[in-house]
């Protein structure tokens, strides 16, 4: 009975021992040629996915970066200071206007001052570029707009 048991065990626990040890070798030795390209901030041990931040509306009018180059499945997280900015999502051809009505809107974030909690996280699923302007009366105009995976 207790031999049995041991035999259960063994063979139980042999695949999560192989997988365990199959996968940290796997995550120190792959390289994503990907993600050479990209400036990935501290190395997590695990994950290809990198997160790319843009400040909005920090100085002025503007998207900090406003040009961003982000790989498929990555994203970007923006962090929005006081002047009730937005990110909204325009086309090419239509600049300042939503390029559609599911397009991305962040809507109107205000912190009083500083950074605001609110972060609008973005996952890039492909490689078009995403045109994206801030949908506040006037700033578009003023130039704050923004693309990712420009042409
Ligand atoms: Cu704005």
């Amino acid at each position: 009975m207790t031999r049995m048991f041991h035999v259960i065990l063994a063979l139980f626990w042999l695949p999560v021992l192989n997988a365990q040890y199959g996968g940290s070798e796997s995550s120190t030795t792959t390289t994503t040629p990907s993600s050479t390209s990209q400036s990935s901030s501290s190395s997590s041990s695990s994950s290809s996915k990198t997160v790319q931040s843009v400040d909005v509306g920090e100085t002025g009018f503007t998207f900090k970066p406003d040009t961003l180059t982000v790989s498929p499945g990555n994203k970007v997280e923006f962090h929005f200071y006081p002047g009730n900015h937005s990110v909204a999502q325009a086309s090419f051809a239509n600049p300042c206007h939503p390029s559609s009505d599911t397009g991305i809107f962040s809507g109107f974030v205000a912190p009083t001052s500083g950074e605001s909690d609110t972060v609008f996280t973005l996952t890039v699923n492909d490689t078009n570029p995403i045109w994206l302007y801030c949908a506040q009366l006037g700033h578009c105009q003023a130039g704050m707009v923004a693309v990712i995976n420009p042409p």
